[in-house]
């Protein structure tokens, strides 16, 4: 790419939306996901303009604090302009091509390089080559394909079934939502499919038992895969996936005790391991990948969100060495891919996300700065007469909104306690995520010190007002 041809970026217009007329306008042709449309159309969408940094406004110009990430994803925060020029760049250079027919893209090539450099080694799983989708729900069918080829080509066939857990979240295509463990997904499209089974998550809140210490709980969890796979057969499990942390789940942060009892289980009957990472990676929770620090060896990771900061739709699965060998050896053709495999301006803003990080050190100071600082002060919620079972890893936290602290009550489900918890940080200017009882944050991993500050006030206030509209209406009796 020539200089002269760099883009410098203009000063934005902001355009005035007539807010009103916006809302009629989405709630007549807009179907958003997750969403029941007839009651959204009775409120009215919030239209959200622009952002910058850890900060979005809407068209009333209200600015919130996105204690989200967007989805889970805006981990560098926006704003960032080399995003945009390494887009631009890529667009004029190669806005598109395939990866199929024997071609194949600079940036794809570069970031596959790239990411197999980022993931450590475990034991003598490596990581050297990358299957690219659009996102994590692709990458996860990707997934299924990828391990019942390798049992195939290795002449056991009747290895299909993969094991997952309840509650689970590994998004929404078919493959995806059948191993999430979401209860309202599966109900609306006669899923799972066959070959998929669950286990329990291991959440103290639902499954502890009064006496019994985290160690013990985490080992009771862990070998219910045990039990899953005598009970399925073992030369009929092809692999367990999960999420390091649950996220979409309710921020589920395992003893840790658990994941070292699956890495002996799986290794015991031979089957793969995935490791669904598509928030758990890129910094998230210090580290490029999170597996190491739970000690276990994926064989394949999924991976999505992070990579690109969201600037860009682009998700994969992290082929480790065993797995690889084998599809590439003895596997032929994987008939399997999609058109946006390897999207070159998705890998090229996937790289200048990563140069970013590292320019930065943004994975060590969420490590070794930020993320201590922000469990220090989510920790401070933990006094909060309506706040359980408060707990962080990294860069994100959760807590339960509990009726009572011990022994630890939860709220009647059908009060929405969480959703009326979501409203107040609105109005009082964050945005938090609720799941059934618990409150849920993952911020932008750039988030200051005196933001967090800001962020714990504006919760705890939330907290107030929740606490005051549960006295009100005699919730707490
Ligand atoms: N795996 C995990 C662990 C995820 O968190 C996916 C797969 C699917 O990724 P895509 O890119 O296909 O959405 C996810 C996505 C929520 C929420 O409400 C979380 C996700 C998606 C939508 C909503 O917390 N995570």
């Amino acid at each position: 790419m020539k200089p002269d041809a760099l883009f410098v970026p203009p000063a934005i217009e902001r355009c005035q939306v007539d807010t009103p007329a916006m809302q009629a306008l989405d709630s007549a042709h807009y179907m958003h996901p997750f969403t029941d449309t007839r009651g959204l159309a009775a409120k009215g969408a919030r239209v959200v303009t622009h952002a910058d940094n850890i900060y979005i406004w809407d068209s009333e110009g209200k600015k919130l604090l996105d204690a989200m990430s967007g989805l889970w994803c805006v981990n560098i925060g926006y704003g960032r302009t080399e995003l945009a020029q390494a887009a631009y760049l890529q667009m004029m250079e190669l806005p598109y091509y395939n990866s199929f027919f024997n071609s194949t893209n600079v940036p794809a090539v570069r970031l596959a390089a790239k990411l197999s450099s980022l993931a450590p080694r475990a034991g003598d799983r490596h990581f050297s080559h990358v299957f690219f989708s659009s996102s994590g729900s692709e990458s996860n069918d990707t997934n299924i394909r990828m391990v019942r080829h390798y049992w195939a080509t290795l002449g056991q066939p009747q290895r299909k079934t993969i094991i997952a857990r309840h509650n689970a979240y590994h998004g929404s295509t078919i493959g995806g939502a059948s191993m999430g463990g979401m209860r309202g997904m599966h109900e609306q499209g006669d899923l799972p499919i066959p070959g998929i089974v669950h286990i329990d998550q291991p959440y103290g809140v639902e499954h502890g038992r009064a006496g019994e210490s985290e160690h013990d709980f985490g080992l009771r969890m862990a070998r219910q895969l045990e039990h899953k796979i005598l009970a399925v057969g073992p030369d009929k499990v092809a692999a367990f996936i999960g999420e390091p942390v649950q996220g979409a789940g309710g921020v589920i942060i395992p003893p840790a005790s658990y994941w070292p009892e699956i890495q002996r289980i799986v290794d015991k009957y031979g089957i793969l391991l995935i490791s669904d990472e598509v928030i758990c990676a890129f910094g998230r929770l210090g580290a490029w990948f999170a597996y190491e620090q739970f000690g276990y060896k994926p064989d394949l990771i999924t991976f999505a969100k992070g990579v690109t900061s969201g600037y860009q739709p682009l998700g994969g699965v992290m082929v480790g060495n065993r797995v690889a060998e084998v599809l590439i050896q003895k596997g032929g053709e994987f008939n399997h891919g999609y058109t946006y495999s390897g999207h070159p301006v998705a890998c090229a803003v996937a790289l200048a996300n990563i140069e970013w990080m590292e320019k930065q050190q943004l994975v060590e100071r969420v490590r070794n700065d930020i993320a201590p600082y922000l469990e220090k002060a989510f920790a401070t919620l933990a006094g909060h007469p309506l706040v359980g079972d408060l707990r962080s890893c990294g860069m994100v936290a959760s807590l339960a909104l509990v009726k009572q602290k011990s022994p630890l009550t939860l709220f009647d489900p059908a009060l929405a306690i969480g959703m009326v918890c979501r409203a107040h940080c609105l109005a009082t200017g964050v945005i938090m995520r609720a799941v059934g009882a618990r409150m849920i944050i993952a911020p932008p991993l750039v988030i200051t010190h005196e933001q967090i500050d800001q962020m714990i006030t504006m919760i705890r206030r939330s907290l107030d007002l929740t606490l005051e509209d549960a006295r009100r209406q005699a919730w707490l009796t």
